[in-house]
């Protein structure tokens, strides 16, 4: 392996639990590798050259355990962090795995079970901050229906909204630093799921009571199930000042949500998002929300996660070779993107309303004969990305 494709803890690179903990059970088959031991999970991660784990609730802790038995798994978690130096960044809640959450949980139509959601993830907020965590992940895994009158989605968009009002509220009146970051999905496990991609949940966020605490945790695959170009989607993000953390993984168009390890699938669209992401002002965690195949063994596994970090970093310098070659540089002049970055009207309405080069004088068949050289400049993309320049 190339040095300068390793990994450091400086890269932010983190995974969930759940993803390389994963045993490879789907609908159609068993598991195909036996559990794996979070304290294990550590160990492997550091060692490849993470930054952080992230978890939820169930992962860590056996759903159902007694309070001594939560005590002790908690220790064990946070003497491997304190041995290895990872850091917890994030953490999330579990509202879909158990049977009670088979109509969802903050908008199950059940108002009990929808009490208990809540409950249980204030009590994983509580461990959250205690670890260090300054993100709270909210997928809305089960939030959704597959009939029409089952679900009633303004009444269930209520809910949802008192669901994240109180749990603002709570981390508020605790005086954590914590913030929330909603996951959109278009669907899987529900035939649809409530706000299905980042710019619905973007608009949901403006209706909610705090507002500043929350943004979107994005995941390529899921963007992407729904045909959508996941950079676009986080270039919005950061737009609106949204982007709180991001989920990396590969998916091969619109199809079952396949968590494949990031550089899978759509490699033009994880080039732009790496170039994107590098050029931002976001500075957190480059986490993997990805599944290793259960064709694999514990070995292909470890291969898997350390594909993803790897990917980036590649692509990573693919992005920086592009943006500082000197053709690039001219090609981007002659696409008019230093145009498009200037104010369309910077005079003010009176100016552009009396400016007869605007309209009157204005000869659109000139215009419209201008090519745009994105051709060009494209073909240098792929050129960089291939290694070909
Ligand atoms: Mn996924």
């Amino acid at each position: 392996m190339t040095e300068r494709f390793t990994p450091t803890p400086e890269d932010k690179f983190t995974f969930g639990l759940w993803t390389v903990g994963w045993q490879g059970r789907d609908p159609f088959g068993d598991a195909t590798r036996p559990a794996l031991d979070p304290v294990e999970s550590v160990r492997r991660l550091a060692d490849l050259g993470a930054y952080g784990v992230t978890f939820h609730d169930d992962d860590l802790i056996p759903y159902g355990a007694r309070d001594t038995e939560r005590e002790s798994h908690i220790k064990r978690f946070r003497q491997a962090l304190d041995a290895t130096g990872l850091v917890v960044p994030m953490a999330t809640t579990n509202l879909f795995t158990h049977p009670v959450f088979k109509d969802g949980a903050f908008t199950a139509n059940d108002r009990d079970i929808r009490r208990y959601a809540l409950r249980k993830t204030v009590r994983n907020i509580d461990l959250a901050v205690e670890l260090g965590a300054h993100t709270y992940v909210a997928w809305g895994g089960r939030e959704g229906a597959e009939s029409g009158a089952a679900k009633d989605v303004r009444a269930a968009l209520d809910r949802m909204k008192e669901a994240f009002d109180l749990l603002g509220q709570y981390v508020t009146e605790q005086g954590y630093d914590l913030r929330f970051a909603i996951e959109p999905k278009p669907n899987e496990p529900r035939g649809d799921i409530l706000l299905p991609t980042v710019g619905h949940a973007l608009a949901f966020i403006e209706r909610l009571e705090r507002p500043e605490l929350f943004g979107v945790n994005p995941e390529t695959g899921h963007e992407q199930m729904a045909g959508l170009n996941f950079t676009h989607g986080i270039a919005q993000a950061l737009w609106a000042g949204k982007l709180f953390h991001i989920d990396l993984n590969g998916q091969s168009g619109i199809k079952y949500d396949q968590d494949l390890r990031f550089g899978s699938g759509n490699l033009r669209d994880a080039f732009w998002l790496v170039d994107l992401l590098e050029s931002s002002d976001y500075t957190g965690p480059r986490h993997f929300d990805f599944k290793p195949p259960r064709t694999e063994d514990m070995d292909g596994v470890w291969a898997s996660a350390a594909g993803n970090m790897r990917n980036y970093l590649i692509l990573k310098e693919r992005s920086a070779a592009f943006r500082a070659d000197p053709e690039v540089r001219e090609a981007l002049r002659a696409a008019r993107l230093d145009d498009l970055a200037r104010p369309t009207a910077e005079d003010g309405l009176a100016a552009l309303l009396a400016d007869h080069t605007a309209f009157e004088d204005f000869d659109a068949e000139a215009a419209g004969a201008r090519g745009m050289a994105f051709e060009h400049l494209d073909q240098l993309a792929m050129d960089h990305l291939l290694g070909a320049r």
